[in-house]
């Protein structure tokens, strides 16, 4: 069985639906209540996998990771799609990812005032432009990587509830808010939302 190290609505949520979509078991554990994840990550960052001994970091790598280990249909099995599949992963893991990054950064480290806004105002320019690199994509594909709903929908589905946290307009297309509500509503993220706010209660 998988260990899963996660913190409740954070980028190790759309791993954790993964898992489910891929029927794996799995003992998920809030990262605040872990007595060992210093041990683990000495980065204090999640998400964390553990398979077997084996200590598996950086949400990009546990993806392709159980993507090449479990039969399914979102990996392609070689050439310019599989290209083409990694490349939207990597937007939305070291792109869309750190976009949001900055918006915590300030938020955290910036005094209130006009100059935090400005900032703020600022990432969440960059921020609703990358969004519409999504929604081009989706004029031409039902979903991010094809016909299919994958990990990365579900990654862009996680990060876009990150703008709430903030005092900012982040303009998302009307094609990516309905893939963001399929996400929510398909049933291995919903039962990955509901087992992350029980464990973490
Ligand atoms: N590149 C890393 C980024 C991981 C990351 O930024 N994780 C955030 C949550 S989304 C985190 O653990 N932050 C630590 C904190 O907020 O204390 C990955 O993809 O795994």
């Amino acid at each position: 069985m998988y260990k899963f190290y996660y913190m409740p609505g954070a980028c190790s949520l759309a791993i954790h639906a993964l898992l489910n979509e891929l029927r794996q078991e799995v003992e998920i554990v809030d990262r605040s209540k872990a007595q060992d994840f210093e041990r683990l990550e000495s980065r204090g960052m999640v998400p964390v996998l553990v398979d077997n001994g084996q200590v598996i970091r950086e949400g990009a790598a546990i993806i392709l990771y159980l993507l090449e280990k479990h039969k399914n249909q979102m990996l392609p099995e070689g050439g310019l799609e599989k290209t083409r599949f990694i490349e939207w992963l990597m937007f939305a893991n070291a792109t869309l990812h750190p976009a949001y990054g900055r918006l915590f950064f300030i938020g955290r480290n910036l005094p209130d005032g006009p100059v935090k806004e400005q900032a703020l105002t600022a990432a969440s320019g960059i921020i609703s432009s990358l969004w519409e690199s999504v929604e081009k994509q989706l004029q031409q594909s039902t979903f991010v990587c094809g016909s299919r709903l994958t990990v990365v929908d579900m990654m862009l589905a996680v990060y876009a509830s990150w703008g709430e946290y903030f005092p900012v307009d982040i303009v998302i297309g009307e094609r990516t808010r309905e893939i963001i509500a399929a996400v929510r509503a398909h049933p291995a993220f919903v039962k990955a939302v509901s087992d992350e706010q029980q464990a973490s209660a």
